[in-house]
């Protein structure tokens, strides 16, 4: 088991701890342009926004302090020195609209924002009362990097408990309702110990990169807390598509990667003109990744891809596998430090190979604000993360859906995602989501929302094409009664499907 002291301030153990273990001259952020501040450099800056909180700001221990910005150092040198100030950070994303900003203010109670110049009018559209707003990286007297300027390059970090909150995290999952999800100080390196140490390995020499935002902590952990565990650097710039994705990889030689699926699908279609030989771990999570899409990236690259499944309510991934252990099609083991069962709607556990609700229990958990919904997510003990999975017989993990995306159509059981999977498999189809549509004969059609490869042309002669090609994949009765097409499909800004909104035909 992992053991922390009771005194335990994460923003210290990440910064100040490996600058004294491995010295400050290595590199430890980039941004997008070919600026490196070294581990000396970030700890100057943190520690300087530090003093400015709680000297001009007024932030004391416990305060709520939202962060928002595109992915930069400076957005990750202010959360940094909000841990070491004792403070919360509630980092939010660039994509959140001024009424959602208004109802994160309010559930976590708020006082104070950072935020980056380039994105305050919607913070302000957002009308919270009694919010300080500190802009930073503008020309404004009162900048937050301006106030910081002159003071002390050495801050000490509040001996915050080891059960102290760190961090609130917010998920709208994938159903539109925002939950705050609080994480502690010991929670924030437990997760760096765990799938981090255990999973992924980083070695000091590492350059991290990927899409994922830091208000999503699938890229707070990615780009943030694991490279500094490991005193390893990052590079720190807004996700900019795949192309883009590529160009990084291959200028600033990048070894660890973490985005999602789809994203390494679309990279898959460019890679041919880049150099991405310095890459050594792929990281894959945030959605279902596919055994083909596995397959055709090891090919491509050598590379095997590290699947994952994470939750913002665990903090980040929990089940996954690396190396010679990867099952593909599998999601992989437990991290060593977790236990996951597959259980009933009783809440025991189903034998091997029957499908049930992934229950997990480790050295993090849920912790909802204030919400009902905390006693559905937590039993006994044991995180119910709200997807289906089947444990095979030799203790691996395959996913089969999110529980609510079964769609249970003339008696049968269908996984949508296996359907998408089957499309997916078909070279003129570039994205799939596959949902019920309430039918009188059989209670649920399978529907199928599918976005075509450019060119495509969307005639009845490409739905009958589709579905012919499903039926040779997947059980008859699981292919689509219907397929429509679109331009996109409907995400969350951290780019997960919203089945919700094709079944509510909130597309159309
Ligand atoms: O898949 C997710 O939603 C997730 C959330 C937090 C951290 C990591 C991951 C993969």
């Amino acid at each position: 088991p992992l053991r922390y002291p009771a005194r335990l301030n994460c923003g210290a153990e990440l910064l100040d701890a490996t600058v004294a273990r491995l010295g400050a001259d290595r590199p430890a952020v980039r941004d997008g342009a070919g600026g490196v501040w070294s581990y000396g450099e970030l700890k100057g800056h943190v520690d300087r926004i530090a003093h400015t909180l709680t000297g001009d700001l007024g932030v004391v221990p416990g305060n709520r302090v939202l962060l928002r910005g595109p992915t930069t150092p400076w957005l990750a040198a202010c959360w940094l020195a909000v841990m070491k100030a004792g403070a919360v950070a509630v980092t939010v994303l660039a994509a959140q609209r001024p009424r959602e900003l208004a109802t994160i203010c309010e559930l976590a109670r708020v006082r104070h924002a950072l935020c980056d110049t380039r994105s305050v009018d919607d913070l302000a559209r957002a009308s919270v009362t009694s919010l300080r707003v500190t802009p930073y990286g503008g020309e404004s007297p009162d900048d937050l990097l301006r106030l910081a300027a002159d003071k002390p390059p050495s801050y000490a970090a509040v001996p915050t408990s080891a059960d102290d909150v760190a961090l609130i995290a917010f998920t709208s999952g994938t159903t539109g309702r925002p939950k705050g999800c609080a994480h502690f100080h010991r929670d924030v390196l437990a997760v760096a110990d765990t799938f981090s140490a255990r999973v992924l390995r980083p070695r000091p020499d590492d350059v991290f990169a990927g899409s994922p935002p830091l208000g999503f902590t699938f890229g707070l952990g990615g780009l943030v807390i694991f490279p500094l565990r490991a005193g390893a650097s990052a590079l720190l710039s807004d996700w900019g598509g795949p192309e883009r994705l590529l160009e990084d990889v291959e200028r600033h030689r990048v070894t660890v990667l973490f985005t999602a699926p789809t994203a390494y699908r679309a990279m898959l279609a460019r890679l041919g003109a880049h150099d991405i030989s310095s890459l050594r771990r792929c990281v894959s999570a945030g959605e279902h990744l596919p055994a083909a899409l596995w397959h055709a990236w090891r090919e491509a690259t050598g590379l095997r891809l590290i699947n994952g499944i994470g939750a913002t309510e665990m903090l980040h991934i929990f089940v996954s596998a690396a190396d010679e252990a990867v099952r593909p099609g599998t999601t992989g083991l437990p991290v060593p430090g977790y236990e996951a069962r597959v259980v009933g709607a009783d809440g025991l556990p189903v034998p091997d190979g029957e499908p049930g609700l992934l229950s997990v229990r480790g050295p993090t958990g849920c912790r909802y604000l204030a919400d009902a919904r905390q006693r559905a997510y937590v039993r006994d003990g044991w995180n119910l993360t709200g997807d289906t999975y089947v444990r095979e017989s030799d203790g691996y993990f395959r996913y089969v859906a999110r529980a609510d995306d079964m769609i249970i159509s003339a008696g049968h059981n269908i996984a949508g995602p296996e359907v998408e999977e089957a499309l997916l498999r078909h070279p003129q189809v570039l994205e799939a989501a596959v949902v019920g549509r309430p039918d009188e004969r059989r209670g649920e059609a399978v529907v199928a929302h599918v976005v075509l490869r450019p060119g495509v042309p969307r005639t009845a002669e490409t739905v009958a094409e589709l579905r012919e090609f499903t039926k040779k994949e997947i059980a008859p009765y699981k292919c689509p009664r219907e397929i429509e097409f679109h331009d996109a499909l409907p995400r969350t800004p951290t780019g997960k499907l919203q089945r919700f909104r094709l079944r509510n035909g909130a597309l159309q």
